[in-house]
């Protein structure tokens, strides 16, 4: 099935006249590394430009300054490790949760990613350097909760199941019963029961460094609100290839880059509502 306007549009939730923000979610990304925090404070402005009522995002410490500057909205916690995540979370409090952009694989990130999926029984969003982390211990995958939300773009989606293409990725979903949104031109989301949704939306000028990073941001936003997995899926990667139509018709495709998604993030869900 294609994923069109006309779909996302009855998906979303308008905001109650007495809305609080404790209404809307709080959200945790775990994302950045030394040289890679820039992928933190993408997906960071996207999941709060997405609607959630609360972000923190867990940033090794070298991230704590430009996170605080860039984005003085998110709350941070900082990790016991300068460069790289690899402390334990007590991820109790948080409506849903969002991990990988710019993490890296240094092994301490990938002891503490293991322990955050055993611990953590609700849905999770798994991007990049989560991803790559599950294909260096692939019995891992296991422990990955049930409908959570993984989005890897094709050599990411190689490295996690040694294999390629929509029938490979549907037979994933089926076996670690997760969504599986395989990036790219046409995006396609694949669902434990075998169903698969194309996206309409997007363009070239989105393939440029950190457009994924926002993608991961926006979904967690989006589930952190309550959205069902399935359509904080649908709903993610339309308004987030809308997010670059918009941005296409000031920047066209080469000027593009994925900080100006994020703004047009904004923009997309006010078309929308
Ligand atoms: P090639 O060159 O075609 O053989 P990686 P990454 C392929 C963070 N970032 N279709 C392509 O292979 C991320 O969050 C941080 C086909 C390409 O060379 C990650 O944590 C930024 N192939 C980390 O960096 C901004 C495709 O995969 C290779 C494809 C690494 O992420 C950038 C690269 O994949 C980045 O987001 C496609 N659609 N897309 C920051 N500002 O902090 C990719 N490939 O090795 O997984 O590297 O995706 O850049
Ligand atoms: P990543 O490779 O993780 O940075 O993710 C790239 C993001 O940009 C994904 O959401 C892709 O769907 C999107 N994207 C990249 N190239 C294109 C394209 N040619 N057309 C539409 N979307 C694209
Ligand atoms: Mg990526």
């Amino acid at each position: 099935m294609k994923i069109t306007r006309e779909t996302i549009v009855p998906l979303l939730k308008p905001r109650d006249t007495h809305a609080h923000k404790g209404m809307y979610g709080h959200a945790l990304l775990v994302a950045g590394s030394h040289g890679k925090i820039g992928a933190a404070v993408l997906a960071a402005k996207a999941c709060l430009r997405g609607g959630v009522g609360l972000l923190t995002v867990h940033l090794p410490a070298c991230g704590y300054t430009v996170m605080q500057t860039s984005a003085p909205e998110a709350m941070v916690l900082v990790d016991g490790n300068a460069e790289v995540f690899s402390s334990y979370i007590d991820t109790a409090k948080y409506t849903a949760i969002g991990v990988g952009p710019g993490l890296g694989t240094d092994p301490l990130t990938q002891k503490a990613l293991h322990h955050l999926l055993q611990q953590n029984q609700h849905p999770v969003v798994l991007d990049a350097d989560a991803l790559n982390i599950l294909s260096l211990n692939k019995e891992w995958l296991d422990d990955v909760p049930e409908n959570s939300i993984l989005t890897p773009h094709p050599k990411e989606f190689e490295r996690l199941s040694g294999q390629s293409g929509i029938e490979a990725q549907v037979a994933f979903s089926k076996k670690y019963k997760v969504f599986v949104v395989g990036k790219g031109a046409g995006t396609c989301i694949s669902t434990p029961s075998g169903e698969t949704y194309i996206n309409t939306t997007g363009n070239p000028g989105m393939a440029t460094g950190g457009s994924g990073d926002v993608l991961t941001g926006l979904l967690t936003a989006l589930l952190a609100q309550g959205y069902g997995p399935l359509h904080t899926c649908m709903a993610g990667v339309f308004a987030h290839g809308l997010a670059g139509d918009l941005a296409k018709e000031r920047y066209g495709e080469a000027g593009l880059v994925a900080g100006d998604l994020c703004e047009y993030v904004a923009y997309a869900f006010k078309s929308l509502t």
